[in-house]
């Protein structure tokens, strides 16, 4: 299952093992909607559907494509392998809800061996939305536009935590 549901060219590529992930998955899409990134989102899984993943990670940067966010569970393979087929930055995203919480899932996608990173973040939707803030980031370099949008996000949020007042007791 696959679509695309952005008008420019999708510069970011979210992957998930299973739509069962899409519950948290829906958090880093929002976050890349309000920032304005074009993206894709697929699913796509490390085990059910290896030559897809294959086919997917190693034809993204010659899609245009310039990162991927990849979320998975359990064993959570999908971010190390979608690394091992492209030299895009890969984003990790270990999905909760399993035995361990996603402990698993997160330190399955953490324990890369040297010379594949996989750029790892928290398990579930703070990880979620962090995902699409460090492709931001990442997109950013290059797109002052862009640079612009994340500095006022952080500006908003900045002044979030400082007119924030305490409910009644
Ligand atoms: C992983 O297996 C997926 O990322 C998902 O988190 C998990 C379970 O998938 P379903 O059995 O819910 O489809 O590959």
């Amino acid at each position: 299952m696959a679509d695309s549901n952005t008008k420019p060219p999708p510069r970011v590529g979210v992957i998930m093992g299973s739509l069962s992930d899409w519950e948290t998955m829906r958090h880093c899409v929002r976050q890349l909607e309000e920032l304005e990134v074009a993206f894709e989102r697929s699913v796509v899984s490390a085990h059910r559907t290896p030559d897809w993943m294959a086919d997917y990670a190693g034809s993204a940067a010659s899609r245009g494509l310039k990162v991927i966010i990849a979320a998975a569970g359990g064993s959570a393979h999908l971010p190390g392998m979608t690394a091992a087929y492209t030299r895009l930055p890969v984003i990790g995203c270990p999905m909760p809800g399993w035995s361990v919480h996603g402990m698993d899932s997160l330190l399955s996608i953490v324990n890369m061996p040297a010379g594949i990173p996989v750029n790892t973040m928290s398990i579930g939707k703070p990880g979620a939305i962090n995902a699409a803030l460090s492709a931001a980031a990442i997109l950013a370099l290059s797109d002052p536009a862009l640079a612009e949008r994340l500095d006022a996000f952080r500006a908003a949020q900045r002044d979030g935590v400082m007119q924030a007042e305490f409910p009644e007791t």
